[in-house]
């Protein structure tokens, strides 16, 4: 075969896997859950929209998945509600349709107990893990009510189960996840669209430093002594979740290391 009719053939196959993938945008894509997310997602055929508010690391993950697949970033607090709704409306075509929309932006902030509780971080819990992911889900959903389809999974938390001392407003959002979550499944359910949520107990990510406020030694004693689940291992389950057949929905999950039998028991080697 001549070489330039090779090269046309690759070309077009390229172009139509491209038509072919999904496209899914994940919020907080610059650490930790999303971030792996993001990473095995754009080696398994997805095309990806990159949200989060450090610039610096969605250009550096922008870099390093562009071998693999399409990549586009969006930076937004999602605390900015005009913001997230224009910049999710200014998608370019070719990443517009959103298949797959994962709600993972959040953190704790602070571990105090109630009487003691800090103002700005109950706003911060509040505006980012609830009214956050509310704010983006606006922007998305209703084109997938448009095309009847749709997937969306909201990263809940075992917090959203269960309320461990001085989880207090933290464990509220997380409920608040949940409560969503369930209602988002029932009122799209006449459009055939997914909604799902996945609720993991103790991960080594930047989710602790960022709860102590920088306090690095402090953050890393919450996982010492114990394997902890990483960021992949929860990655990997969005993947499974999000590659089963259309008329499979996982609902409902709960994953925790084998150390953790809830929020406050944890099997630790002394
Ligand atoms: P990380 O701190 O590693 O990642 C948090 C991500 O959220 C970052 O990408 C951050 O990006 C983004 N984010 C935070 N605030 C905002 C904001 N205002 N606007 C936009 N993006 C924001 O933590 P995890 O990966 O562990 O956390 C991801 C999700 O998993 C959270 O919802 C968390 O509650 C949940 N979770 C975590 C557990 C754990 O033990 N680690 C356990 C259970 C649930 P940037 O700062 O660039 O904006
Ligand atoms: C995070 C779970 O128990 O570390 O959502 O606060 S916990």
């Amino acid at each position: 075969m001549p070489l330039h009719t090779k090269k046309t053939m690759s070309l077009c196959v390229k172009k139509n896997n491209s038509k072919m993938k999904k496209t899914a945008l994940i919020t907080g894509a610059t650490s930790g859950i999303g971030k792996a997310t993001a990473q095995i997602l754009a080696k398994n055929n997805f095309k990806i929209v990159l949200c989060g508010r450090r610039k610096d690391r969605l250009e550096e993950l922008e870099k390093e998945l562009s071998a693999f697949t399409e990549v586009h970033s969006l930076q937004f607090d999602v605390r900015d509600k005009k913001d997230v709704l224009e910049k999710i409306s200014t998608l370019p075509t070719d990443f517009s349709v959103i298949d797959v929309l994962i709600n993972n932006a959040g953190n704790a902030h602070g571990l105090d107990p109630i009487q003691n509780g800090d103002l700005d971080d109950w706003d911060a819990m509040i505006d980012i893990n609830v009214k956050g992911l509310l704010y983006v889900s606006k922007a998305i959903i209703p084109q997938m009510v448009e095309r009847q389809s749709g997937h969306i999974i909201n990263i809940g938390s075992t917090a959203a189960k269960e309320v461990y001392p001085n989880g207090n407003v933290y464990c509220g959002s997380k409920h608040a996840v949940d409560a969503i979550t369930a209602g988002m499944r029932i009122d799209l359910n006449p459009y055939g669209i997914r909604v799902g949520g996945i609720h993991p107990g103790m991960v080594a990510t930047e989710f602790s430093e960022v709860r102590f406020k920088g306090d690095a030694d402090r953050a890393a004693n919450v996982y010492k002594g114990f394997d902890p689940l990483v960021a992949e291992d929860i990655a990997d389950i969005i993947h499974f979740v999000v590659s089963r057949p259309y008329h499979v929905n996982i609902a409902d999950l709960v994953v925790m290391s084998t150390a953790q039998a809830s929020s406050t028991i944890v099997k630790k080697n002394v």
